[in-house]
């Protein structure tokens, strides 16, 4: 119940028209019961009587009072709208401001379809939920209370009937609650797994068409499809099945109060006199049946509410779950805010593992790297080349041990300031959709035409690029699918470059490069050298042998080797195999 209140607190921005619209729902609700005494004037007096001018002024005044509560009830309506909307939307932006801080572990905890469906669905059923609140949380209470005590006060004797159908209804209400709860935050869960297989078969149709495994991600999709609609179904029941329930109660207060009501009048109860004359006094009995209705709608809405808010407290738990998340990696407080890197690297002693008490991908690391060395990282699949380097612009903390920049540990460093400096270029190209140049100006946003064609010439891209007509203006499609392989490695490269980086990290980037272009952006590379570091992991001997040092991780997460390719070749085991294994790919003897 609490992160609902927390959300609820949401609300605080919009005072002005919640105060409008619950005043504009407690006029509605007095209007209603005006009306009702008006009838009773009309049936108890005016009729019996045959006063025509006070049946048509009172039945005037019945339309006007009705006409005022419909219009109030607009104005509640369309404040409830309102304020559900912009609530929602400050929410939304908060999500989102939340999941862009979130480090990469916290992302691994979460994964990514929980928190698409936790910005999506879940806030669209807070969304409904202030919607319901505004519009009835006010008016049950206020129709069940006054209701109350108007048919009490009409009628003690006929009151008695309350005694058997509220407490009736009440536990049918609550039963509803305890059973629909736990089922509605399970069908949030499946909406997980639903999103995970449309997410994965969306991301790579191109995988699953050519390994032909379209049947496999059917049935996967089958089964997640399958999960959801019966959890969905079993919630859903639970509603559906408390209605019919709630409707007999309902159905037989009224039957119940019309036939007290005849068997009073039968006794001589429940009688009036006008006119001298005694007669059943059929207002009182209208008067009372509908006061009755009254409180059994003002019930009837407090169990849709407590619906709504079972449903509402699920996804509330998991949206304040996301915005609460400890963020594991957190800039420091007193931190070197501006400083220049020179582009020294030290590892001491870095163990890494990606889960807390999990499998350590790293071990005991420790080596040194000089400003402007060219540094090339070698090991077999999974020695934990790419999570080494992503421990450089802190994007995942280490577990023991700690990464230096020019002798300074990068948690003392501001993280943006940090990251400014380092151009990462990705195992995997990432390319958003855009154009070539929305791309490129991600490196650095304030960058010129002619940073962008000397990055763009550095990364070997100018080729391609500049037989574009509309140059960087070309647009991308999403993903970048209307780029190679290569043409993608090498707008990332460019996009590092744009930086003008100090410290310059390829993983593995230039794997879909042609021989002839990667040569000539090694060159590049290593005319630069004098100006930043540079990392290059590879897993051809060819790309890093003439680098300054090769640092070589065994299959234990572990160093083998740092030196140069001469000395490893005499003293690294995991090198020399794997130079053996390139022998005719281009690697000259040693
Ligand atoms: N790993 C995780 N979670 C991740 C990434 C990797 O558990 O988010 C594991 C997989 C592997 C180990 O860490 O067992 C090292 O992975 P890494 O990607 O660092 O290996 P690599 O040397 O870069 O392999 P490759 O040459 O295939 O890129
Ligand atoms: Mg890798």
């Amino acid at each position: 119940m609490s992160s609902l209140m927390k959300l609820i607190k949401y609300g605080g921005h919009y005072m002005p028209n919640i105060i409008i619209s619950l005043v504009a729902m407690v006029i509605q609700v007095v209007t209603g019961f005006y009306v009702i005494r008006l009838m009773v004037v009309i049936i108890d007096d005016a009729l019996p009587a045959m006063d025509t001018t006070l049946l048509l002024r009172t039945g005037a005044l019945m339309i006007g009072v009705a006409l005022i509560g419909l219009a109030m009830g607009i104005v509640n309506n369309f404040n409830s709208q309102k304020v559900a909307m912009y609530v929602t939307a400050d929410l939304r932006d908060d999500l989102f401001e939340k999941i862009q801080a979130l480090s990469f572990t916290n992302i691994d905890k979460f994964k990514t379809s929980r928190l698409i469906t936790t910005a999506t669905n879940d806030v669209q059923r807070i969304q409904q939920f202030f919607q319901m609140l505004l519009r009835i949380i006010v008016r049950a209470p206020l129709m069940f209370g006054i209701g109350l005590y108007m048919a009490i006060d009409t009628s003690r004797s006929l009151s008695n009937i309350f005694f058997i159908s509220l407490p009736l209804l009440i536990i049918t209400i609550v039963v509803i609650m305890i059973l629909a709860f736990p089922r509605y935050m399970k069908v949030q869960k499946t909406i997980d797994g639903l999103n995970r297989v449309t997410l994965e078969t969306a991301n790579s149709p191109r995988v699953i068409k050519s390994f032909v495994t379209t049947d496999h991600e059917n049935e996967r999709f089958e089964t997640a499809n399958q999960l959801f609609k019966n959890t969905n179904l079993a919630a859903e029941k639970i509603s559906f099945a408390g209605e019919p329930i709630f409707m007999v109660i309902f159905n037989a207060t009224i039957a119940g109060i019309l036939f007290l009501g005849a068997y009073f009048m039968d006794q001589g109860l429940l009688i009036s006199t006008v006119s001298g004359v005694a007669l059943p006094d059929v207002g009182l009995l209208m008067a009372f049946n509908s006061y009755s209705m009254q409180i059994l709608f003002g019930l009837l809405m407090f169990a849709m509410v407590m619906i709504f808010i079972s449903r509402a407290l699920a996804s509330a738990n998991r949206i304040v779950e996301v915005l609460e998340e400890e963020i594991d990696l957190q800039d420091c407080v007193d931190c070197i805010e501006q400083f220049d890197v020179a582009g020294s690297i030290t590892f001491n002693n870095v163990s890494f593992a990606y889960e807390k008490d999990g499998n350590r991908v790293l071990k005991d690391i420790s080596f040194d790297i000089e400003a402007g060395q060219r540094v090339g990282i070698i090991g077999s699949t999974g020695s934990g080349k790419s999570s080494l380097i992503q421990l450089i612009p802190r994007l995942y903390d280490t577990t023991e041990g700690d990464v230096l920049i020019d002798g300074v540990n990068v948690k003392q460093l501001n993280i943006k300031a940090l990251r400014s400096q380092i151009g990462y270029v990705t195992q995997t190209a990432t390319i958003f959709s855009g154009s070539v140049g929305t791309n490129l100006m991600m490196g650095r946003p304030d960058a010129s035409f002619d940073d962008l064609e000397r990055a763009t010439k550095l990364a070997q891209a100018d080729d391609f690029i500049l037989t574009y007509d509309d140059l960087f203006n070309h647009e991308i499609q999403q993903k970048g699918t209307n780029l190679s392989g290569g043409q993608k490695q090498r707008i990332s490269l460019a996009r590092a470059f744009v930086r003008d980086p100090k410290i310059l990290i390829l993983d593995d980037s230039t794997s879909a490069v042609d021989a002839k272009s990667e040569e000539a952006i090694l060159n590049e590379i290593e005319r630069l050298s004098h100006r930043m570091t540079t990392i290059v992991i590879s897993q051809k001997i060819s790309t890093i042998k003439d680098m300054d040092k090769i640092l070589v991780l065994n299959n234990k997460g572990r160093i083998d080797g740092f030196d140069t390719h001469e000395n490893l070749m005499k003293h690294s085991e995991v090198y020399q195999e794997i130079a053996l294994s390139q022998v005719g790919g281009g690697v000259p003897s040693a």
